[in-house]
Formats: structure tokens, C-alpha cells, sequence
């Protein structure tokens, strides 16, 4: 037998349906949707290897519509993915395959990021079409072209970050981008005219996008559509007309088979049906080895692309193996040092957003790999420097992104950037708008990547411009997110450490909190030691066994400085403790620990935030001094005497409690 295209395309489907059917749960309609169009994209053109899943110049494909996850799985295991076994899909959403219910990211796997969330994928996309863009004119075409490949759906498209990522992949002439839209018009509540007539023709076009559609079910439409789109000069979107759940007899075209097993006996008659002779998982070997053909040709193009890097002087061979590893050059951590000489030195009493662009000013032409941006906040989150070039539409040579006032593309364009490998993200907002993107920060943490975000104006300390931007319970809302470190650093040296964490950390993303106001230099004594890297340390001790241990990060560290001296000055013997990241203090010995909250003290919290938290440090017996309710619209000293956040109620309290 000589497997025809249908075969390939129908191996795609019957794994999936066998797979959802035997976990009994799953989402079947997608894969048996667009098997057809998938199947022409890897038979004809995905460049990809699948000995070595994470060659560089690979092509990417991503399933933003993570739901119909069981086409990415059939897909790897047929063209030979190592990590995907037939085992593996038998084992669909059991606990710890690597077939989860989701497609999660995985180094090395040929999953290229964690989809589920609707649009998220679709952003991180536009992230790679970015990176990849960068790469290029770093390094040269002969070491970084390939195309950024997505399959989205309905739902994807409805999705806000879906209009924010396009529009900006219109605006840059991200020409390397292909989008298939699986257009089957079915989403879970039933057909999607109950919820959307956009002309997505004129949606897409308006982005500067272009748009081709085809009968997703039609072998050669789909390919003349891919060929055409490699040669655009705009990103690309293919609308596939497909029928949802494509062969079930009874369920085709309907929402019933988006997101549930067909049954036993529907999978029967999708097999009639398809004429499909095979027993579930069971893939004759002709169709098979067709599959495996068609994995194998990407070990000879890896090989002319190590031609091509062969050829290439050392120093650049040496440069894009440090990116590509995600590893700093060698002298980056004297650079730190010596800035952190000169911080020291200068003693500058500046607002920690400022702070941090001396720090960005003092490594960003080190750091080649580096692309900065904001969601039209530059000038307020400093996030660009003297040396930040803006990126602009098919000029890549620059940067930094001006992402516009789009929150929620920047943070998932970061995530894709920081996917691809070779670049560093880091962007900004003010942290009230968390709200805006907190989606893509979730998938940051949970996907492990180096995304550094930069939110300034991180409490009411912003003053005048009120309760709607002043971040209230965004720091506790963050800090309950797992694997993400959040900074929150006191003054320049601190949030030079910041960065130096935040840019050491290859596998944890970071917040940096900054504030808008000045905040006076507080660090004591120059140390080579990195001190935020404990989470926590003491900034003021004058004697053994306090009796009252202050507790602060950020703006209100000088506020428990203040408190320390007033209490001085009525022989109460206090100690205080910066805790620029909390998470860091929490991987500390027990005896570190100790040793900073001190058993027998009293402690009190400072932090112009919910205090919702902070008890995990205080104690029962503890205060908590912070925000219980939103802010107000005033000048910042009204606020913090408004609030009671003043060294002379930490003082009072203090005393109150020690009966004093
Ligand atoms: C942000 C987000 N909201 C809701 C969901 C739940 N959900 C999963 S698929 C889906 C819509 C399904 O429609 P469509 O995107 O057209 O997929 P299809 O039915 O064609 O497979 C929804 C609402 C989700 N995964 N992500």
C-alpha cells in the first residue's frame, strides 16, 4: 500500500479520537478538523528536526488553540519525536504524561510553549516572529530564517490579546508569521453567530495583515496559500474553512465534538466512514514510515544550516552560543560590580524606577540579546535608556519595543521572545495594570522562562493620580503565583541586585517593583555579596536581642529607618530588615531565618501595600502596617500621614504593644 495524502491526514485524526476516547476526555473536533491542513504543513513545509528539537533555526509551530492539544501529539509521534511514544498518547491526561490535558511547554520536546488559555499562543507567536527577526540581523539569514507557523481558533480570535497581538505583528510587517485560522464557526455555546459577525477579511486587513481563504479540507488550496504566504511582505493569515469534528457521522459541524469523547460506538462509525481498517493506535507501518519520511528531511536541512555555522569566524560562534544558551558574557558580573562601586559612591537619593534605568544604562550594550520595552509608559517606567534604538516596522536593528498601550500583547510577545531562545525580555507598565496582563505573567512562572517585567509606580506612593492607579492587592496577587520572584528593592543598590537576580534567574521570570517617588539611598555598607539574593537582610543593628524587629520593602524601608531612630531615642532597641523578595527570604535556612525575624521580638511590617501576607513573617503576635482598603487622589506625604504609614505610628504601635 502507497499511503495517499488522506492516510496521513487520517492517522493525525484516529490518534487523537483513540486518545480522547480512552481518557475519556479531551477535545476531539479540533484535530479532526484541521489534520488536513496540519498534515500539508509538515508534508511540504515545517523545517524542523525531529532528533533535535531545539535546533535554532528551526520553523515553529504553534497550537494556540491548546484545547485540540491531541494534534500536536499525534503530530510529533508520527514524524518521530523522541518524546512523544505511542505510550505517551496512550497515557493522554493521566498524571505526569507529557500528553497533558494542555499542550505544556517542555525543552527539547517539540512543544514550543504552553497554550490553553485562548490567545495566548497567538501572542507568543508574534513574540518568536519578533525574536526571530532580531536574531536575524544579529547573527545573518545564513544562521537565523525560519517562519513562525500557528494554528487559532474561533475562540483565539474573539480573545482581546488576539486584537493586540496582530495589530502590532501588522504594524512591524512581521512577514514571517502564518497564521492558520481554523474557521469552523462552532465554539462551545454552539455556532459562533451567537456571539461574533466581524468581518475578519477586513479585521485582519485593517492590521496590515494578509488574508487568503481556503477549504481547509483541500489538500492543494492549503498549500498554494502556505506558498504564497513565504513570499509576503506582511504577516499572514490563511482563514481554512474546516468542519469541526471532520468524519464523525453524527457530530460533525456541531460543538458536540469540541470538547468530549465521541463515544464508542461514534468512533466506530468515524472509522467506516473514513475507511480507517486499524484498530485504535494501531498505525500501519507504511503510513508510518511516510510520516517518519517526512521527520527525516530536517536532519539534512539541520545539516546544511551547520554548513552555514561552520562557516562562521569564532567570535560569532561563540557570541550566538552564549545567547542561544542563555548565558551571560563573561564580564558581566564585574560590570555589576564595578556599578555597584560607583552607586555606592554616588549615595543618590533617586525613585527606584530611576534607579533601574542606571542600572539598564550600565548593561544594556553588554547585553546584545537584550530587547527592552513598555506599553506606552517609556518615559514613566525608564525602561528606556540613551542606548534603547527603537525596533521598527521591518527594521529590527534597534532594541526596544514601543508596544503601544497593549499590556496583556506585551507580556505574552515577552513570553514567545524568551520561548524562542537568544533574547532577553523585559518590559514595563505601571503595577496597577497587572490587570492588563496577568494572564501571560501567570504563563511566564508557569512555563519557567526569563521574562523580566518592570512595574513601576508600585503603590499609592504614586500620589495624585488616585485609587485607579494605585496598586493595592497587585503585589500580594503576584506573589501567590508560583516560581515568579518579585523584587521590590529600596534604593539603587538594591535594585541594581534586582537586576542582577532577575538576569541570573534562567528559569524563574521576575517583577521588579519600582517607585515613582525619590527614595533616599538607605544601604549602609558596600558589599560584594549580592544581599537581596537572601530575600531578606538586616540595614540597621546596633545591639543584640531587639526588641522590636522592622520589616519593610521598597518606599517604606526608610520608614522603619526612621521608626528605628525614634525608638532610639526612647531606649527601645529595634532592628531593620529590608525584604526586597520574599519568595528568595522563603528558600533560606531555617537558621537564616531566625536569625533575621528573631524569636522573642516584636515585628512589625511595613509595606504600602495589602497586608494580606505578611503575617507569615509577624505573627500572631505581630503588626501589619499597609493598605486595607484602595487609595486616594493626593500629594504622596497626605497619603502616607492619610494611611498612618509614618514612622511615628510604627512608634506608637510599637510601644503600645511592648507596654511602653
Ligand atoms: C481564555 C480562555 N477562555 C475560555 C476557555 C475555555 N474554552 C476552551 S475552547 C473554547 C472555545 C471553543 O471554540 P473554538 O475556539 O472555536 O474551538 P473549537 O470549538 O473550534 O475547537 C473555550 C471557551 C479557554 N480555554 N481560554
Amino acid at each position: 500500500m502507497i499511503p495517499i495524502f488522506k492516510d496521513l491526514a487520517n492517522a493525525v485524526r484516529f490518534l487523537s479520537i483513540d486518545a480522547v476516547q480512552k481518557a475519556n476526555s479531551g477535545h476531539p473536533g479540533l484535530p479532526m478538523g484541521m489534520a488536513d491542513v496540519a498534515t500539508v504543513l509538515f508534508k511540504y513545509y515545517l523545517r524542523f528536526n525531529p532528533k533535535n528539537p531545539s535546533w535554532i533555526d528551526r520553523d515553529r509551530f504553534i497550537l494556540s488553540a491548546g484545547h485540540g492539544s491531541m494534534l500536536l501529539y499525534s503530530l510529533l509521534y508520527l514524524t518521530g519525536y523522541k518524546s512523544i511514544s505511542i505510550k505517551n498518547i496512550q497515557n493522554f491526561r493521566k498524571l505526569n504524561s507529557i500528553c497533558a490535558g494542555h499542550p505544556e511547554y517542555e525543552k527539547n520536546t517539540g512543544i514550543e510553549t504552553t497554550t490553553g488559555p485562548l490567545g495566548q499562543g497567538l501572542a507568543n507567536a508574534v513574540g518568536m516572529a519578533i525574536a526571530e527577526e532580531k536574531m536575524k540581523k544579529n547573527f545573518g539569514s545564513n544562521l537565523i530564517n525560519h517562519k513562525t507557523y500557528v494554528i487559532a481558533s474561533d475562540g483565539d480570535f474573539m480573545e482581546g490579546i488576539s486584537h493586540e497581538s496582530m495589530s502590532l505583528a501588522g504594524h512591524l510587517k512581521l512577514k514571517n508569521l502564518i497564521v492558520f485560522f481554523d474557521n469552523n464557526k462552532i465554539s462551545i455555546d454552539g455556532p459562533t453567530s451567537l456571539s461574533i459577525s466581524d468581518n475578519y477579511k477586513k479585521r485582519f486587513e485593517s492590521y496590515g495583515w494578509s488574508f487568503q481563504e481556503v477549504n481547509g479540507h483541500n489538500e492543494k488550496e492549503i498549500s498554494k496559500a502556505i506558498k504564497k504566504s513565504l513570499n509576503s511582505k506582511k504577516p499572514n493569515i490563511i482563514s481554512c474553512k474546516t468542519v469541526i469534528g471532520y468524519g464523525s457521522p453524527n457530530k460533525a459541524g456541531k460543538s458536540s465534538s469540541h470538547g468530549a469523547a465521541l463515544g464508542e460506538a461514534e468512533v466506530e462509525l468515524v472509522r467506516k466512514k473514513l475507511k480507517w481498517k486499524y484498530k485504535p493506535f494501531e498505525i500501519p507501518k507504511e503510513i508510518l514510515g511516510e510520516w517518519r519520511k517526512i521527520g527525516e528531511k530536517g536532519i539534512l536541512q539541520e545539516k546544511k544550516w551547520n554548513q552555514n555555522y561552520n562557516k562562521k569566524n569564532k567570535k560569532v560562534k561563540v557570541e550566538f552560543l552564549r545567547t542561544i544558551n542563555d548565558k551571560l558574557p563573561k564580564n558581566f558580573s564585574k560590570i555589576i560590580q564595578q556599578q555597584k562601586k560607583k552607586f555606592f559612591s554616588l549615595k543618590r537619593n533617586i525613585a527606584s524606577r530611576q534607579s533601574s534605568a542606571s542600572v539598564l544604562e550600565g548593561i544594556t550594550n553588554i547585553l546584545p540579546e537584550l530587547v527592552g520595552g513598555s506599553a506606552d509608559l517609556s518615559g514613566s517606567n525608564n525602561t528606556n535608556t540613551k542606548y534603547s534604538i527603537a525596533i521598527k516596522p521591518s527594521n529590527f536593528k534597534g532594541n526596544y519595543i514601543h508596544y503601544g498601550v497593549r499590556e496583556h500583547a506585551m507580556a505574552g510577545i515577552m513570553n514567545g521572545m524568551a520561548l524562542h531562545k537568544g533574547i532577553i525580555p523585559y518590559g514595563g507598565t505601571f503595577l496597577i495594570f497587572l490587570d492588563y496582563c496577568k494572564p501571560s505573567v501567570r504563563l511566564s512562572a508557569l512555563m519557567g522562562l526569563k521574562v523580566i517585567y518592570i512595574f513601576s509606580h508600585d503603590s499609592i506612593g504614586l500620589g495624585e493620580d488616585g485609587p485607579t492607579h494605585q496598586p493595592i492587592e497587585h503585589l500580594v496577587h503576584l506573589r501567590a503565583i508560583p516560581n515568579l520572584n518579585v523584587f521590590r528593592p529600596a534604593d539603587t543598590i538594591e535594585t541594581l541586585e534586582c537586576w542582577e537576580l532577575a538576569l541570573k534567574n534562567s528559569n524563574i521570570p521576575s517583577v521588579i517593583a519600582l517607585s515613582r517617588q525619590k527614595l533616599p539611598f538607605v544601604t549602609e555598607a558596600l558589599t560584594q555579596k549580592n544581599m537581596s539574593s537572601l530575600g531578606a537582610y538586616e540595614v540597621k543593628k546596633e545591639n543584640p536581642n531587639p526588641e522590636v524587629v522592622l520589616i519593610a520593602s521598597g518606599s517604606e524601608v526608610q520608614i522603619a529607618i526612621e521608626a528605628f531612630e525614634k525608638l532610639k531615642e526612647i531606649n527601645i532597641n529595634s532592628k531593620v530588615v529590608s525584604m526586597p523578595c520574599q519568595e528568595l527570604f522563603d528558600k533560606q535556612s531555617k537558621e537564616y531565618k531566625e536569625k533575621i525575624l528573631e524569636k522573642n521580638s516584636l515585628k512589625i511590617s511595613i509595606e504600602a501595600s495589602s497586608i494580606h501576607g505578611w503575617e507569615k513573617y509577624v505573627g500572631l503576635d505581630g503588626i501589619s502596617l499597609g493598605m486595607k482598603s484602595f487609595g486616594k487622589s493626593a500629594p504622596i506625604k497626605d497619603l502616607y500621614e492619610h494611611f498612618n504609614l509614618t514612622s511615628n505610628n510604627v512608634v506608637k504601635l510599637a510601644k503600645k504593644m511592648l507596654g511602653k
